[in-house]
C-alpha cells in the first residue's frame, strides 16, 4: 500500500473533512487542557460503569452520528435536486448512500435506542444498575470504537461503496477493490459484539433485577419492549457475526464463501444479511413502540389500553421478524413457492402491528390529553407510521414487488417506517426523560418548533419519492436525465430535506437554550407520570434508589400517588454496594480499534499484537479482585435529604 492510497485525496470535500477533523480534535484537546478537565473526563465518564452515564454517552454519540448521516443525506438530496447534476460523481454517490444507510441504522438508531434503554430500564424496574455494569461499559466502547473505525474510512483508505447491505459479488474484492468494505466488515463486527453483550445484559437485568412485587405483567411497556428487543438481538446478531467473519475471510484472506467462482455462493450473503437485517429493523422499532406506549398513557392520563395484547403482539412481531427475510429479494429467482411463503409471513406482521395502533388510539380515546413535545412525536408517529406500514404491505406482495423493487418507492417506504418508528420514538423518549437525565426540561416552545419543522419537512421530503418510484425512478442512481420528468418532484423532496434539517438544528439549539434558561428544581416528577423512574429525584443519585420500591400494581408510582400508599418502606437506610469504575473497557475498545484498523489494511503483525492485547485484557479482568465499594447509610441519608429536601 502506497501512502497516496492510504489517505483519501483528490476531493475538496475530503480535504475539508481532514481540516475539520484536525481542528475539532485540537479544539477538544486545548479546551480540556485549558479547563483542566482531563481528569474529570476520565474519572467521571470514560471509566464509568453507571448505566445512566453510559446511556447519556450513547445518546450523545448517536446525535453526532445523526449529524454525519444527515450531512450524507443532504449531499444526496442536493445531488438529486435537478437532472444531470454533477456535484457528486457515481462512485462518490455510491459511497455516500452506503455510509448514510450504515451510519443511520447501526451508529445512530441502534445507539440511540440502546442509550434510552440504559438510562431508563434500571430505573423503570426499580434496580440499582444493570446486571453486569462493567460489561455494559465494554458494550458501549465496542460500539463507540466500531463507529469511529467506520468513520475513519472517509479520510483513510476510502469508504465502503456497495450499499448498506453490501451484496456480493458487488462487495467482493474483485468489484470493490478499495479497503472500504474491509472497514464495513470490521467496524460492524466490533460494534456488533458490543450489541450482543448488551442483549445478554438487559435480558438478565430485566429477568433478575426487578424490584420486589414487579411481576412480568406489571412491567411498564417500555421495559417489555426492551426485553423482547434484546431477545431478538440475542438470536439475530450471531448471524451477522458469522456473515461478517466470512466476508472478512473472503476479502482479506482470499476465501471463496460469497464469490461467484470456486463454489462460492453470492446469494448466501444476501440470505445471511437479511436473516439479521430484518429483525434488526424491529430491534430499532420495538423500543420506540414501548416509548410511545408509556408517553401516550402518561399524557392521556389513562392506563394503557390492551396491556396484554400489546405484549402478545410484540412477541408475535419478534417471532415473525425471523420468518420474512426473503422479502428483500423476491426478484432474485427463488421461485413462486418460496416467494408465496415469505409474502404471507410479511403481510401477517401487519396484524399485530395493527393491534398496537388501535390500542394506542383507544388509549387516547376520552383521555385528558396534554400536547407536550413527547406527546406530539407520538401523535405524529401514528398516521405516518401507518402510511409506512400500508406501503409495506404493498411491497410484501411478491408479484407486485417486481414493479416496486429497488425503486424510490422502497426508499420512501422504509423512511416512512424508520423515521417515525425509530427517530420520532427516541426523540419522544429524549424529550420525556430529559429531566430525569439532567434535572431540567427542554424548552417546550422550541421543542414544538423543531417538531413541526421536522414533521412537515419529513413529509415534503419523502412523499414525492413514492410517486417517483412508481414512475420508475430507481434507487441508488446518482443522476437522471431531464427527459425522465423526475426533476420537479425531486426538487420538492430536496427542499423538504432541508426543512427537516433545520428542524434538527432547532432541536439541538434547544439543548443550549434550555441549559441556560430552563427552571431547575421541578422535582422528580415534572410530567405527573406513572412509572417508577419518576419516583426518584432528578437528576438521579448514583445508587438510583435509596430503598427498593414495593410494587403492588402496574404503573406502581401512579398507583401510589392516587391511592396515597407508600412506595418505599419506612425505616433507616442500609448501606449500598456499588461497582467501582474501570478504565479497562475503554482500553479494550482502543485495542479492538487497533486490531480492526490493522486488519483493514492487512497489517498482520500489528493485528496479532493487538489480538494478544485483547487476550491479555480478558485475563487481567478474570484475575482481578475488585469488590466494588459501599455507600454508607449516613451518606445516603445526607444525599436524599439534599435531593428530596428541597425538591420533593
Ligand atoms: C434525515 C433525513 C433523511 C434523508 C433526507 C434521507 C435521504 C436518503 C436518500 C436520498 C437515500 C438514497 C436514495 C438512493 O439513491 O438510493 C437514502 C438511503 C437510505 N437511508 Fe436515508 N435519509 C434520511 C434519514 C434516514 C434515517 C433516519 C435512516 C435510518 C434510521 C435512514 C436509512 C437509510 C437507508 C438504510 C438507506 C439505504 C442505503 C442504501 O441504499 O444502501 N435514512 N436516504
Ligand atoms: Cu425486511
Amino acid at each position: 500500500m502506497k501512502w497516496d492510497e492510504f489517505f483519501v485525496t483528490g476531493e475538496p470535500m475530503i480535504y475539508a473533512a481532514d481540516v475539520s477533523i484536525i481542528l475539532v480534535s485540537l479544539a477538544i484537546v486545548i479546551g480540556l487542557t485549558y479547563f483542566k478537565k482531563w481528569g474529570y473526563l476520565w474519572r467521571e465518564w470514560l471509566t464509568t460503569v453507571d448505566h445512566k452515564r453510559i446511556g447519556i454517552m450513547y445518546i450523545i454519540s448517536a446525535l453526532i452520528m445523526l449529524f454525519r448521516g444527515g450531512v450524507d443525506a443532504l449531499l444526496m438530496r442536493t445531488q438529486l435536486a435537478v437532472p444531470d447534476n454533477k456535484i457528486l460523481d457515481a462512485q462518490h454517490y455510491n459511497e455516500i448512500f452506503t455510509t448514510h444507510g450504515l451510519i443511520m441504522i447501526l451508529f445512530m438508531a441502534m445507539p440511540f435506542v440502546i442509550g434510552m434503554m440504559n438510562v431508563v430500564i434500571p430505573l423503570q424496574i426499580g434496580a440499582r444498575d444493570v446486571a453486569f455494569p462493567r460489561l455494559n461499559a465494554v458494550s458501549f466502547w465496542m460500539f463507540f470504537f466500531g463507529a469511529m473505525l467506520l468513520n475513519l474510512s472517509f479520510v483513510i483508505g476510502g469508504s465502503p461503496d456497495a450499499g448498506w447491505s453490501a451484496y456480493f459479488p458487488l462487495a467482493s474484492l474483485e468489484f470493490s477493490p478499495t479497503v472500504g468494505n474491509n472497514y464495513y466488515s470490521l467496524a460492524l463486527q466490533i460494534s456488533g459484539i458490543g450489541t450482543l453483550m448488551t442483549g445478554v445484559n438487559f435480558i438478565v437485568t430485566i429477568l433478575k433485577m426487578r424490584a420486589p412485587g414487579m411481576k412480568l405483567m406489571r412491567m411498564p411497556m417500555f421495559t417489555w419492549s426492551v426485553l423482547i428487543t434484546n431477545v431478538i438481538i440475542l438470536f439475530a446478531f450471531p448471524v451477522l457475526t458469522v456473515a461478517l467473519a466470512l466476508m472478512m475471510f473472503d476479502r482479506i484472506f482470499g476465501s471463496q464463501f460469497f464469490t461467484m467462482a470456486n463454489g462460492g455462493m453470492d446469494m448466501l450473503w444476501a440470505n445471511l444479511f437479511w436473516v439479521w437485517g430484518h429483525p434488526e429493523v424491529y430491534i430499532v422499532i420495538l423500543p420506540a413502540f414501548g416509548i410511545f406506549s408509556d408517553v401516550i398513557s402518561t399524557f392521556s392520563k389513562k392506563n394503557l389500553y390492551g396491556y396484554k395484547s400489546m405484549v402478545v403482539s410484540m412477541v408475535a412481531i419478534s417471532v415473525l421478524s425471523f420468518l420474512v427475510w426473503a422479502h428483500h429479494f423476491y426478484t432474485m429467482g427463488q421461485g413462486a413457492m418460496v416467494n408465496g411463503f415469505f409474502s404471507i409471513t410479511t403481510m401477517a406482521i401487519a396484524v399485530p402491528t395493527g393491534v398496537k395502533i388501535f390500542n394506542w388510539l383507544f388509549t387516547l380515546q376520552k383521555g385528558k390529553i396534554s400536547f407536550t413535545s413527547p406527546m406530539l412525536y407520538a401523535m405524529g408517529f401514528i398516521p405516518i407510521f401507518t402510511i409506512g406500514g400500508v406501503t409495506g404491505v404493498m411491497l410484501a406482495m411478491a408479484s407486485a414487488d417486481y414493479q416496486y423493487h429497488n425503486t424510490m418507492f422502497l426508499v420512501a417506504h422504509f423512511h416512512y417506517v424508520l423515521i417515525p418508528g425509530t427517530v420520532f420514538g427516541v426523540l419522544a423518549g429524549m424529550h420525556y426523560w430529559f429531566p430525569k437525565m439532567f434535572g431540567f426540561r427542554l424548552n417546550e416552545r422550541l421543542a414544538k418548533w423543531a417538531f413541526w419543522l421536522i414533521i412537515i419537512g419529513f413529509n415534503v421530503a419523502f412523499m414525492p419519492l413514492f410517486f417517483l418510484g412508481l414512475n420508475g425512478m430507481t434507487r441508488r442512481m446518482y443522476t437522471y436525465s431531464a427527459s425522465t420528468g423526475f426533476g420537479p418532484l425531486n426538487m420538492i423532496a430536496t427542499i423538504g430535506a432541508f426543512v427537516l434539517a433545520i428542524g434538527f438544528v432547532v432541536l439541538c439549539y434547544n439543548f443550549f437554550h434550555s441549559f441556560r434558561h430552563s427552571p431547575r428544581n421541578e422535582g422528580g416528577d415534572p410530567w405527573d407520570a406513572r412509572t417508577l423512574e419518576w419516583s426518584t429525584p432528578s437528576p438521579v443519585p448514583v445508587y438510583n434508589f435509596a430503598k427498593l420500591p414495593n410494587v403492588k400494581s402496574q404503573d406502581a408510582f401512579w398507583h401510589a400517588k392516587k391511592h396515597n400508599v407508600p412506595l418505599y418502606e419506612e425505616g433507616p437506610y442500609e448501606e449500598i454496594h456499588m461497582p467501582s469504575n474501570s478504565g479497562q473497557p475503554f482500553i479494550l475498545g482502543v485495542i479492538m480499534f487497533i486490531l480492526g484498523f490493522s486488519l483493514v489494511f492487512s497489517w498482520f503483525i500489528p493485528a496479532i499484537i493487538a489480538g494478544v492485547g485483547v487476550i491479555i485484557m480478558l485475563a487481567v479482568r478474570s484475575f482481578e479482585r475488585d469488590h466494588g465499594y459501599h455507600i454508607s447509610a449516613k451518606e445516603i441519608a445526607a444525599t436524599e435529604q439534599k435531593l428530596r429536601g428541597d425538591t420533593v
